[in-house]
């Protein structure tokens, strides 16, 4: 076993490894316990488990205090996770969503990994929720925990041969990659296993199915104890980054010979979890790992998944994320580990990559074979009828029912209504107007791009509001921005309620991470093209001083800018960002970053 510096003394109560290990296959006693009605919620363990079956253990933190002094238990309810590879989801399978979440908050929330979540869900509606789910083709199996998650894919749906070849390799690994275990079938649906019959879309019928009947046994890819970590993927194809391909454990970027796809480079080691003051935790880009031919991609990325499974730190769960074993084996050790389990495999220097931006396309656009798609912007993923504000859920449900048009799910979590016909565009644009839904043609670039994580009052790890304060936020950006002249600059603002980085702050151009009530660290200098970590700049800002601190930034970028530079190349020309990807950089950053926490640099709000 590879052993790691990171390496810090082993957890006292049962640690994740032991629970998983202990599980029954992910059993647990999940069943028993969600069958008990007198259990208002779940304990510590079978919540780390129900993480594999897609679903959080969540409490509503607005009622917290209130119900603390009232002395009442917490507002327990489940978050639960659908799963669809590259955001691809049928109206009807839309519709079961928007159908299911009246049993919930009455709204969705569209997830920056294209998947969906439900908030509020009571434990005695879990089950049907998830069996819904099901139902409709759909699934939540390892939509969570130590396993790979969703697999991401390039949103807009163009009818090139590479396009459906990504669309094809993001459902191969998911496929894949599911685990094993009747368990999921045996607690959710009654042992009754995923029929095809219920199945919308062939694609992700087979693995689905064989996961759910699979017989007891060691999971072939995951063992007993799964990965040390969560995992993710993405396919991204050049040139544009909207899977934000570098803040991934791996990606896939298509290299095309004669109009075909001949094979893919594959980079490893992204992701962004990192704590506040912690500094053996932080962020890291993803690095080239090889080039190989298409039909050797899959078992290229099992050799990649099996090399964190067996070399991943299973100690600390901080330092779990593969970003770490990379880091600590060093790209080349990691390259011939996986190397090493690919016998008879060729692989080749991976291929130079050129990206331009993270952003989504959005409005109206041709496919490619006649028909038309249009990426709508979605206000932080949040699908709900605003009093006052666009009817969002009404719109999008009006528009399944009336069109029965396939959605796609965005890296930046819009939707992008897909395979319209020239004749349906004026329905479409008719049912948007009907419900406020607005074009996004008179915003900010700034603003269709800017993102937050959920946070506050669902995520029982937020140290700040988030998704509930950016808008705000950006509302008093935006004149700025205009004022200046910069408001068709592409500018990336994203935020976070705390440092584990959901809304990818790590590589944006301004990204904020939220550290208590009101107070964020800002984060400046990655860039919208997804391919820089930004620096800390202020330990700690308030909420309200978070736009005259950009409006800094953006005056000197006004005076200082040269040749229609954007403001990411502009602050890479003239100040410096805090990216360290080797070992020894990397331990050269921590001591950097050490110092500037010791108060070099603290905002006037402290
Ligand atoms: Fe995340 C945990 C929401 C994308 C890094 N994330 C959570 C939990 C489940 C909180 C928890 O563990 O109790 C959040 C649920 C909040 C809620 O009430 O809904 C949560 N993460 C989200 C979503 C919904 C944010 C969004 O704005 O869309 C995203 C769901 C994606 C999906 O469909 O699977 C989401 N999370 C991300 C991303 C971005 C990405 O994957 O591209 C990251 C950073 C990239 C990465 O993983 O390195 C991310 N989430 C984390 C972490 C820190 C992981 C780490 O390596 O340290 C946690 C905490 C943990 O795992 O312990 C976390
Ligand atoms: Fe919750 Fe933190 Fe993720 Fe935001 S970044 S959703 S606060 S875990």
């Amino acid at each position: 076993m590879f052993s790691s510096p990171f390496t810090l003394p082993i957890m006292s109560k049962a640690s994740v490894e032991d629970i998983k290990l202990a599980s029954n296959d992910l059993r647990g006693q999940i069943a028993e316990q969600f069958a008990d009605t007198s259990l208002s919620h779940v304990p510590d363990d079978s919540n780390i488990l129900l993480k594999f079956h897609g679903s959080y253990q969540q409490d509503d933190r607005d009622q917290r205090a209130e119900r603390s002094k009232a002395k009442l238990d917490k507002a327990w309810s489940f978050m639960i996770r659908s799963k669809m590879p590259g955001g691809r989801i049928t109206a009807k399978q839309y519709l079961i969503h928007d159908d299911l979440c009246t049993k919930a908050m009455g709204n969705l929330r569209l997830t920056n990994r294209q998947g969906i979540q439900l908030h509020g869900v009571l434990k005695g509606g879990l089950k049907e929720v998830i069996h819904d789910v099901c139902h409709s083709g759909l699934s939540t199996m390892g939509a969570c925990g130590d396993v790979v998650r969703n697999t991401m894919g390039p949103a807009a749906p163009l009818k090139t041969p590479v396009h459906a070849d990504a669309q094809k390799l993001t459902e191969e690994i998911s496929q894949r990659f599911l685990w094993r275990s009747s368990a999921y079938a045996d607690i959710w649906l009654d042992g009754e296993k995923i029929d095809p019959e219920w199945i919308m879309d062939p694609a992700v019928d087979p693995a689905v199915r064989a996961a759910t009947t699979a017989p007891e046994g060691e999971d072939p890819i995951y063992g007993k104890v799964y990965l040390p970590r969560k995992f993710k993927m993405a396919v991204a194809i050049q040139p544009s980054n909207d899977v934000d391909l570098w803040s991934q454990d791996v990606s896939f970027i298509p290299h095309v010979v004669d109009g075909a796809v001949e094979g893919y480079t594959i980079t490893v080691g992204g992701g962004f979890g990192m704590s506040h003051g912690q500094l053996t935790t932080r962020p890291f880009l993803a690095q080239p790992l090889f080039y190989v031919k298409r039909a050797h991609v899959v078992d290229a990325t099992e050799a990649i998944v099996t090399t964190q499974r067996d070399h991943g730190n299973r100690v600390e769960r901080k330092n779990a994320r593969m970003k770490y074993t990379v880091q600590t084996m060093g790209i080349d050790a990691f390259r011939a580990e996986v190397q090493r389990r690919l016998p008879g495999i060729e692989t080749f220097p991976a291929k130079e990559l050129k990206f331009d931006t993270v952003e989504d396309n959005l409005g109206w656009h041709e496919q490619g074979d006649g028909k038309l798609y249009c990426a709508v912007y979605v206000s932080m993923g949040r699908i709900a009828d605003k009093e006052g504000g666009p009817q969002y859920r009404s719109a999008f449900a009006e528009l399944a029912r009336t069109l029965d048009l396939p959605y796609i799910i965005t890296p930046n979590t819009n939707v992008i209504i897909a395979d319209v016909s020239p004749d349906q565009k004026d329905t479409v644009n008719a049912i948007l107007a009907k419900f406020g839904v607005v074009h996004s043609d008179e915003m900010t670039r700034a603003r269709k791009v800017a993102h937050a994580c959920v946070a506050l009052p669902t995520c029982g790890l937020s140290l700040s509001e988030s998704e509930r304060a950016l808008p705000g936020i950006m509302d008093k950006i935006d004149p700025v921005l205009r004022e200046l002249g910069l408001e068709n600059e592409p500018i990336l603002f994203r935020m976070t309620g705390c440092p584990n980085g959901c809304g990818r702050p790590y590589n944006a151009d301004f990204g904020f991470v939220g550290r208590a009530p009101n107070k964020y660290a800002m984060f400046v200098g990655g860039s919208v093209r997804g391919d820089r970590l930004a620096g800390l700049e202020f330990k700690s800002v308030l909420g309200d001083d978070i736009p005259t601190r950009v409006r800094e930034f953006l005056e000197a970028f006004k005076a200082e800018r040269k040749n229609g530079e954007i403001f990411a190349d502009w602050f890479a020309r003239t100040r410096t960002t805090g990216e360290a990807p080797t070992p020894e950089q990397f331990h050269i950053e921590l001591a950097e970053r050490a110092a500037k926490l010791a108060g070099e640099k603290v905002s006037a709000a402290e």
